[in-house]
């Protein structure tokens, strides 16, 4: 018998058991095995079959890493047709996660029981395609077309309980999948149920598809797979039987596994996965933390202070003044209760925090108990390197002492201390208590087990973290400042702020970078820019002053109601300012430049090839280790849409070469900023791409 799929006789029952770990994926081997299985047990004389998975779940889908290889035999919907029509009573036994072709095969089966803590859902779309055997056609008959699109364009894991009564399953009952199962099919052998395949169910009752296909179309922000498995399901009312609502889905799934959108989402898939796996932490072990501490309670320092007391831990806020420790403290408070409106806290866990977790200090001993401390204080050098001493002389030995910095030197900032090898930095993004990223930034002398820590607390508070090393602006923001710039100069050539954040929202981006600017505060490009600006730029970099005017006047952005758009109190919408094209328009006068036309096509293609030509450097330098972390921090940090798989995947998916190509020709117009990164020309004279890269870490 297979190695992955078990056999066992019951008496009148078969069991097959699949232990294909970790999730059970329905890879080559184990659809092989269910089909000898089913064979074998039509052969030796049993009434029924009984399907479950051994280990943490039932089958969690497909196998992914076969997505993109040659099809081997049998192939799932021709499996899941063949258990449907078994003429023996087949019945799973589900747990886990029932993800994917693994519900499908649940649904081929004539019943399902579940234990209580198991989640089915059809999620294929959040990997760019649509359920491919047969659960767009099975699916709607069972629940009915409504609950069916629901699940199936939003992937959304449902709860057995809900399942239960969508009709998804036949029983809920605690217990070991086997058991249970095996008692079920008693039962309905008992009870004379008869075999039920879901493909002779009468036909659903159609919706109006096309206005559903058009809302989910505009809810994806350029996502195809959701609004095409409105037309898979459209197919299970419409198709004049099952076969052909089928064939429909084949054809759909067919088309949909070929396109850029399915590569891009499946690579973010696996670099999510491969992010925190980095081989310098192999073996090492983190350090403990119960407690920790902040310095600074602004805006940064409560949301962190949020984070860490949602994920359980017990935290001490250090504030200059009584004063500002008890602002901080209502700023945690109103995080907090956000966080109980969206249903992610309850009521008493909240009061709970707010009485024993927190503790006020306006003393840096308070902080000597500490596990690590995160120092959330004005982004200035000195400042920061005074704040280090002091917690160099009161924290404990061992304590991890990580500064949230986005772009000063950790270098510096360790070596004010008589211990850099504990001195690390956790950028969180602001709400630090929402955003999912967190950079953590290793300096020359951060010791290991002190990086295991930051990823073992970034795993703790639920984020997504990437290993970045000393730069400016370290990977995201050295990024963001490089792309920034392109568009700065898209401006002073002829597009308008409004034209291209308009043509980077449809390219799939939540917002535009002018949108951005004025959701973050328009005040702190002028900062950057002013303090750049007394460094001594280089007189080839191409600057532009009209923000400044705005920032001059007191305008920042959505906080005074104007920036480069107007906001009104209370409603989210905006509108262009229209003081900006007057201002963009002296500036360009001034520098006489001639404005000229851009497509949304050239807008998009400079700010991404800007993106990437950064990334590239940023991998180059080691700052990121492989191109999957760079991909990862946009996704997270920097609203880039999942489905191009990150900036370096785009650039794969667009040909090296070509990318390469546009630099050159762009370099002939601003040799200073147009500057092909060595790696990205080095992969594609190679003829490779950025994922090679990854493979190969
Ligand atoms: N195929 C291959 N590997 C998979 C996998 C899959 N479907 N799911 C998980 N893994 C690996 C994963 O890479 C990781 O590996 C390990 O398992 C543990 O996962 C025809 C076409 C099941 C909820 O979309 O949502 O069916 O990193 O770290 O947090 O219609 O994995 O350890 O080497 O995520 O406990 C549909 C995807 C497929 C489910 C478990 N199914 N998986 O989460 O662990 S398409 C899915 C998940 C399909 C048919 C179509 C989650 C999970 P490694 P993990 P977890």
């Amino acid at each position: 018998m297979s190695q992955v799929i078990g056999y066992e006789k019951v008496g009148d029952i078969a069991v097959l058991s699949a232990n294909n770990p970790p999730v059970n994926a329905l890879g080559a081997e184990v659809r092989q095995g269910l089909l000898a299985g089913i064979e074998r047990a039509e052969a030796d004389g049993v009434q029924a079959v009984l399907i479950y998975g051994e280990g943490r779940t039932y089958f969690a889908g497909a196998d992914i890493r076969e997505f993109g290889k040659p099809p081997q035999d049998p192939w799932l919907p021709a499996l899941c047709d063949r258990i449907e029509a078994s003429p023996l009573m087949v019945v799973s036994s589900l747990h886990g996660t029932a993800l994917g072709g693994g519900l499908e095969v649940a649904l081929s089966c004539h019943y399902r029981i579940a234990t209580p803590l198991t989640k089915v859902g059809l999620p294929e779309v959040n990997l760019g395609i649509i359920p491919g055997a047969g659960g767009t056609q099975r699916l709607p008959r069972v629940a009915g077309v409504e609950a069916a699109l629901e699940m199936i364009t939003t992937g959304r894991h449902v709860q057995a309980s809900e399942a239960l009564q969508m009709g998804v399953l036949d029983k809920v009952q605690d217990g070991d999948p086997r058991e249970i199962g095996l008692a079920f099919v008693r039962d309905l052998l008992e009870t004379g149920a008869p075999r039920r395949p879901v493909c002779e169910m009468a036909k659903p009752t159609p919706i109006d598809f096309d206005a559903t296909y058009d809302a989910v179309l505009k809810k994806g922000r350029g996502q195809l797979s959701p609004a095409i498995a409105v037309r898979a399901v459209q197919a299970s009312c419409e198709a004049h039987d099952f076969a052909a609502g089928q064939a429909r889905e084949r054809e759909l799934f067919t088309e949909l596994m070929a396109s850029d959108q399915r590569k891009g989402l499946i690579h973010a898939f696996f670099a999510e996965r491969a992010v925190s796996k980095l081989p310098e932490l192999q073996g090492i072990n983190p350090r403990e933390l119960h407690q920790i501490g902040v310095v600074g309670g602004g805006t940064m320092g409560a949301g962190i202070a949020t984070s860490a007391l949602l994920a359980g831990l017990t935290v001490v806020l250090l504030e200059m003044s009584v004063d500002a420790a008890k602002a901080a403290k209502d700023r945690i408070a109103a995080n907090l209760a956000g966080a109980v409106k969206r249903g992610k806290l309850s009521p008493d866990a909240q009061e709970e925090i707010l009485e024993n977790r927190i503790t006020l200090s306006t003393d840096y001993d308070g902080l000597s108990g500490v596990d690590l401390v995160i120092e959330a204080v004005f982004e200035d050098m000195e400042i920061k390197k005074q704040v280090f001493a002091k917690l160099d002389a009161t924290c404990k030995s061992g304590a991890v002492l990580a500064t949230n910095t986005s772009y000063l030197d950790l270098n510096e900032i360790a070596a004010s201390t008589g211990r850099p090898s504990d001195v690390i930095g956790l950028h969180f993004f602001s709400p630090a208590h929402v955003m999912k990223l967190l950079e953590i930034v290793v300096a020359d002398h951060t010791a290991p087990e002190v990086i295991a820590t930051g990823f073992a607390l970034g795993k703790r508070l639920g984020k997504v973290s990437v290993r970045a090393g000393v730069c400016d602006g370290f990977i995201g923001n050295r990024i963001l400042n490089a792309y920034r710039t392109c568009a700065d100069h898209m401006v002073l050539d002829g597009a308008s702020p409004f034209q291209i954040d308009a043509a980077l929202t449809r390219f799939g981006f939540a917002m535009g970078p002018f949108a951005v600017s004025d959701l973050a505060g328009l005040d702190i490009g002028w900062a950057a820019r002013k303090r750049k600006r007394a460094t001594g730029l280089d007189p080839r970099a191409r600057e532009s002053f009209y923000a400044d005017k705005l920032c001059e006047a007191g305008h920042f952005g959505q906080k005074t109601g104007k920036g480069y758009y107007v906001y009104e109190p209370g409603n989210r919408s905006r509108k262009p300012n229209p003081e900006i094209m007057p201002l963009i328009e002296a500036e360009r006068a001034a520098k006489g430049i001639s404005p000229r036309e851009f497509t949304d096509e050239e807008i998009v293609r400079r700010y991404m090839i800007a993106m990437v030509n950064e990334a590239a450097k940023v991998v180059g330098e080691g700052i990121a280790r492989r191109p999957l972390d760079v991909d990862i921090t946009l996704l997270y940090g920097y609203g880039f849409p999942r489905y191009w798989g990150g900036p370096l995947k785009w650039a794969d998916l667009q040909g090296l070469s070509d990318v390469v190509d546009d630099i050159r020709r762009w370099s002939g117009e601003d040799p200073y900023y147009w500057q092909p990164a060595p790696l990205l020309e080095k992969l594609a004279t190679e003829g490779r791409c950025f994922d090679d890269l990854n493979k190969a870490s």
